[in-house]
């Protein structure tokens, strides 16, 4: 076992040393005076004009998802998913707290890791794009007309939700994976008996073509390994799903020694749609599971969330056909299917090849029976009849492979902290470029998907290190863009992300842009709190809830000044903004709030609550610079002792 430490201490220690000499490589490509001059052109987009490309950069540890632009590297949006968000009030407002809401109760924060857009027929349509909670597993999905998350679903039986959120060619899947092996059902046993025992929990989800609705299909229970990474078939091998384990060794200690033991581990095979029959056709085992199904309405402005009581759960060895094992070097982490569905990508962390396999060999050795022998009674392929080649040595550390649609692929190497460009099918290394420092995931616009935009390349590196100012001990993530439409991979741009980028997806900004929704329509606000014209503005109490019906407009709320509430009233300020154009949000804040501010679209209703604590005359105000007479967008809420007996009142200008 020592032997072992020692083999990892030496590969941080290149890795440290790959590092460095980047650091000598970064002053010479300073020299290229010229080409730098062009690399200025192709990032530059004039004031006014528009990006070619959005790009969606996953949180990572803030949960959330980020907007960006290519080739400019611009910054537009923060939509936040998983985690509160206090610049629009989402998780914090009465209408998206439930969006929170878990089998754990309230988990307002989670770890977000690879957007993918939704298809069809093998092409990014632009509707949804899913994400993955890591930590409580949940996927989302948000609308990209309006770039709002408008469904969170909770995932029973899984642990470390990493191998997700990927997409079938039709969007009839999302698929997540559990990283963590855990007991199923959840039960209290010794943490040294996982080994037989533990399972695998792959959930397929299905999506409602019309409203995008998710549901559990049905989760298929395998062995106790990891599942780090998949992705799907498409094309000719569209029907599949291909997952990268690694700790076949069902270790459950000191795993950076006791998960590296066997020379190869699995990609899994799962040909979803044979097991699809059998569940339509009554095949699976309906599990008892508790998992919440929160979803936001666009007409109600509203998010409701209910508990699911049960799960279909589908026993692999009970389906033949569904399931192979395709023996793959050394702890895989991308899995990766080339737009042609041909090929299926290993990239094995500790390996010194890459290794490629092939869905017509795989067929062919399934047809065949070419077995050599089982893992829990899954078949295990022979690596020699699935191999379609290597490529022999390109760099240390591979993580990730994307495609161009041009018959190449971009490999980036961690630990080497480059990108190696290398042909599908002749699996030579074509070009290679250093990256600064240590790349996790690459994207190229489309590259999960049959029609790759091949002109882009972001590295998303995990070290910043020097690249930028130093903000003290913590630094954003740095991106960097290449161009990738001639032979040779060119460097154009560093731009910092948020939270740390794992995966993006990235889409021409056209088949968005058209769609985008510019504000929601008063007349169709559905809000059981909205109120639709001022007159109807009003205040009500309950015991002592006090209800406020509040417009806003430029420049006033309805009404301004508020008299009655009291100390050990609770206030719901049910605000809704009357403006019916295009970017003119108000904002709220109220003196003492506990929770946030809100940012209230036009056309939307959004609720506030405030506790006051305290007798006196309190204001509140307007937080979003509207108008010329913005400041004026204030008014007053008296507050009187417990025990007084002062009537609600309510006014707009009355002396
Ligand atoms: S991971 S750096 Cu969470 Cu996609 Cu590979
Ligand atoms: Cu409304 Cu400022």
């Amino acid at each position: 076992m020592k032997k072992a430490i020692n083999i990892l201490v030496s590969l941080v220690m290149v890795a440290g040393l790959v590092s460095c000499n980047n650091g000598e490589n970064k002053k010479g490509s300073k020299g290229q005076g010229g080409l730098a001059t062009n690399a200025a052109e192709k990032v530059y987009v004039a004031p006014g004009e528009h990006d070619e490309y959005y790009a969606f950069f996953s949180g990572g540890y803030s949960g959330n998802l980020t907007v960006y632009g290519l080739p400019s590297g611009r910054m537009f949006k923060e939509i936040p998913v998983f985690s509160q968000f206090p610049t629009s009030g989402y998780g914090y407002s009465e209408e998206t707290k439930p969006m929170f809401n878990t089998s754990f109760g309230f988990v307002p924060w989670d770890d977000s890791h690879h957007p993918d857009i939704s298809q069809t027929g093998g092409k990014l349509d632009g509707r949804w794009i899913f994400i993955n909670g890591n930590n409580t597993p949940r996927i989302a999905r948000i609308d990209l007309e309006t770039f709002e998350t408008v469904e969170i679903i909770e995932l029973p039986n899984s642990a470390g939700n990493h191998s997700s959120s990927f997409i079938t060619e039709n969007t009839e899947y999302v698929v997540a994976g559990t990283r963590f092996s855990v007991p199923v059902p959840q039960r209290d046993m010794p943490i040294k008996d996982y080994k037989g025992n533990f399972k695998g929990a792959l959930s397929f989800i299905s999506v409602d073509q019309e409203t995008g609705r998710m549901g559990i299909k049905f989760q298929l229970m395998m062995p106790g390994f990891n599942y780090d990474l998949s992705h799907p078939g498409r094309d000719k091998s569209h029907g599949w799903f291909f997952f990268t384990t690694y700790n076949t060794e069902e270790a459950n200690t000191l795993m950076e020694v006791n998960s590296s033991q066997n020379d190869k581990d699995f990609i899994a095979a799962v040909n979803w749609k044979v097991i699809e029959d059998y569940v339509n056709n009554g095949g699976g085992t309906k599990m008892p599971a508790n998992y919440a199904h929160n979803v936001y309405d666009h007409d109600t402005h509203l998010a409701t969330s209910t508990m699911e009581k049960e799960v279909l759960t589908v026993d692999p060895t009970k389906v033949p056909g569904a399931v192979f094992f395709l023996p793959t070097p050394k702890s895989p982490h991308g899995c990766d299917v080339d737009p042609t569905g041909e090929y299926i990508i290993g990239n094995g962390k500790l390996s010194a090849d890459l290794t490629v396999h092939s869905f017509t060999k795989m067929l062919d050795a399934i047809e065949n029976k070419k077995f050599d022998g089982e893992a829990y009674g899954i078949p295990i392929l022979k690596f020699e009849d699935v191999l379609a080649g290597t490529v022999k040595q390109p760099g240390l550390g591979p993580l990730h492979t994307e495609f161009d649609g041009k018959g190449n692929a971009y490999t980036t190497f961690f630990i080497s902290s480059e990108v190696v460009k290398w042909k599908l099918g002749t699996w030579e290394v074509l070009d290679r470029q250093p990256v600064f420092y240590s790349v996790g995931h690459g994207m190229i616009p489309g590259g999960n998907s049959r029609e790759p935009f091949g002109k882009y390349f972001v590295a998303m590196n995990k070290i910043t290190k020097d690249r930028y100012l130093p903000t003290g001990p913590e630094l954003e993530h740095s991106a960097q863009l290449f161009d990738i439409s001639g032979d040779k991979m060119e460097l154009l741009l560093d731009f910092p992300t948020h939270g740390e980028p794992h995966y993006a997806a990235g889409i021409r900004a056209d088949i968005l842009k058209k769609n985008s929704k510019q504000f929601y329509k008063l007349a169709d606000n559905k809000n059981p709190y909205a109120t639709l014209s001022e007159a109807d503005a009003r205040v009500e109490r309950k015991g002592n809830e006090v209800h406020i019906y509040m417009t806003t407009i430029r420049s006033h709320f309805t009404p301004d000044n508020i008299e009655g509430v009291k100390v050990g009233d609770k206030v719901f300020f049910h605000i809704t903004n009357h403006e019916q154009d295009f970017d003119v949000p108000h904002g709220f804040a109220m003196i003492g709030a506990n929770n946030a501010e809100l940012l209230i679209m036009p056309g939307q209703t959004k609720t506030l609550v405030w506790e006051p604590k305290q007798v006196g005359v309190w204001p509140f105000y307007c937080t979003d610079f509207c108008s010329a007479l913005h400041q004026e967008m204030q008014g007053y809420v008296r507050v009187s002792p417990a025990n007084s007996n002062m009537e609600l009142s309510w006014s707009l200008g009355e002396d």
